[in-house]
């Protein structure tokens, strides 16, 4: 297990106070915090070796470009990938997930084809494959999900079929926090001749990853749910497939030549990484991913699982309160949704803002699922490394005290 304690000296601002209260910060599936490791690797190279990369002779930018080149060698690691020429960096998952429908997607996907999402997606694996639907005439159709909130197989196994082309689901529920069982639509997928792509922007940060064992053709995710800054998403793909698609963006740096009339692209990865990059966050991302490497990511998702599993329990203590995903914490990430009878998540987190605890209200950007809970948005507590069940002891009191204040509110 990990030493949480230990961990929370390296989180400065886990020292911060928040309306006069020592800050709980339980919105970690929007974004995570930094270690002071990360915050060093940005101040280091912006102090020590400043430059552009890929384009100058000078020591700084051999220097630079050493580092990020570094990094991407890290994050194949990271993701048990073969060759780190795979390794895209964009600015985020929705930027990657946006790179996969433009390019793969225009080319790829035909008049009548089925591309499969499953019905918890984020609107960043959704609205591209609307656009591409809408533009090639494709049509989309959704995988269901199981009252428990699971994903149902059989359902899949019917609607996965000869038309399909992709299917595109997320690795876990930002939501739910539903793991999805991509290895079992991975076979599905393949089996009739079509791709399979995971965001694994909430799962790539929680659970060892390994693309092979996924068996996806594309993972896309973002580094800042994982420690790393803001501005560094990751896309992976499978090199056959890369090396077929044509460009996302152009301009600098994805040419290897060019002429008054034509180009010649560079090859991977440069090929999609136009313009001058996120050098300092890529480079500070490595800096995360060492961090997490040192803990161990299964260390990670036990104590994910332990957190989890304790507010599961304490929460369904709390009368009036609906939890929405799978009972069971082995099956879920740390992510909790949750309403109360007729209280608005908005002043759920107003109440628990006032109490120094940060969560996320609204619809998450799953309004499609929203839909489907027949509710207008959850409240959303969601855990990292550095939480704590005490911390998850005062999220519920002072829970227990915003249902106390609201429901007197309601009987005035
Ligand atoms: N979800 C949340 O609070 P970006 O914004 O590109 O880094 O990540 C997009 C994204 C894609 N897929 C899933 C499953 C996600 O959860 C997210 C981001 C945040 O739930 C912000 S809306």
């Amino acid at each position: 297990m990990i030493d949480v304690q230990e961990i929370r000296k390296d989180f400065p601002i886990l020292e911060r106070q928040v309306n006069g209260k020592q800050l709980i910060y339980l919105d970690n599936a929007a974004t995570s915090q930094k270690p002071r490791c990360v915050i060093q690797a940005l101040q280091s190279y912006y102090e020590g070796y400043n430059a552009n990369i890929h384009r100058g002779i000078h020591t700084l930018s051999e220097e630079a470009t050493s580092a990020y080149e570094g990094v991407r060698e890290k994050v194949r690691e990271f993701i048990d990938a073969p060759e780190s020429r795979c390794v895209i960096f964009t600015r985020n998952a929705t930027e990657a997930l946006n790179l996969i429908a433009y390019s793969w997607g225009r080319t790829n996907i035909l008049p009548g084809d089925e591309i499969v999402l499953s019905a918890m997606e984020h609107h960043s694996n959704l609205v591209p494959w609307q656009l591409l639907a809408a533009e090639r005439g494709a049509k989309l159709v959704y995988l269901e999900l199981t009252p428990d909130g699971l994903i149902d197989l059989e359902q899949a196994a019917a609607v996965i079929g000869p038309r399909t082309k992709v299917v595109a689901v997320t690795m876990m529920s930002n939501v739910l926090g539903t793991i999805t069982p991509v290895r079992e639509l991975g076979n599905l997928a393949h089996a009739r001749g079509a791709l399979l792509i995971v965001d694994g922007a909430q799962g790539v940060p929680h659970l060892k990853t390994s693309v092979s064992e996924l068996g996806c053709d594309f993972l896309v995710f973002s580094c800042h749910k994982m420690l790393g800054p803001t501005g560094v998403g990751i896309l992976w793909g499978r090199a056959e497939l890369l090396e077929a698609m044509p460009p996302f963006l152009s301009g600098g740096d994805m040419i290897s030549a060019v002429w008054r009339d034509r180009v010649r692209f560079n090859e991977l990865p440069y090929k999609f990484e136009a313009g001058t990059p996120n050098i300092a966050d890529v480079i500070a991302t490595g800096s995360a991913i060492d961090y997490l490497q040192k803990l161990g990511m299964d260390n990670i998702r036990a104590h994910e699982i332990d957190l989890t599993g304790y507010a599961l329990g304490r929460l369904s203590e709390i009368p009036d309160a609906t939890v929405y995903g799978p009972g069971d914490a082995t099956c879920r990430g740390g992510v909790i949704s949750f309403n109360f009878a007729d209280v608005h998540p908005h002043d759920i987190g107003q109440i628990l803002n006032d109490a120094g605890i940060a969560i996320r209200a609204g619809h998450h950007c799953c309004q499609p699922l929203m839909r489907d809970l027949k509710v207008t948005g959850t409240a959303r507590a969601s855990f990292y490394i550095y939480n704590t069940k005490e911390e998850i002891d005062l999220f519920l009191d002072a829970l227990q005290e915003a249902d106390r204040v609201m429901g007197h509110v309601a009987c005035r």
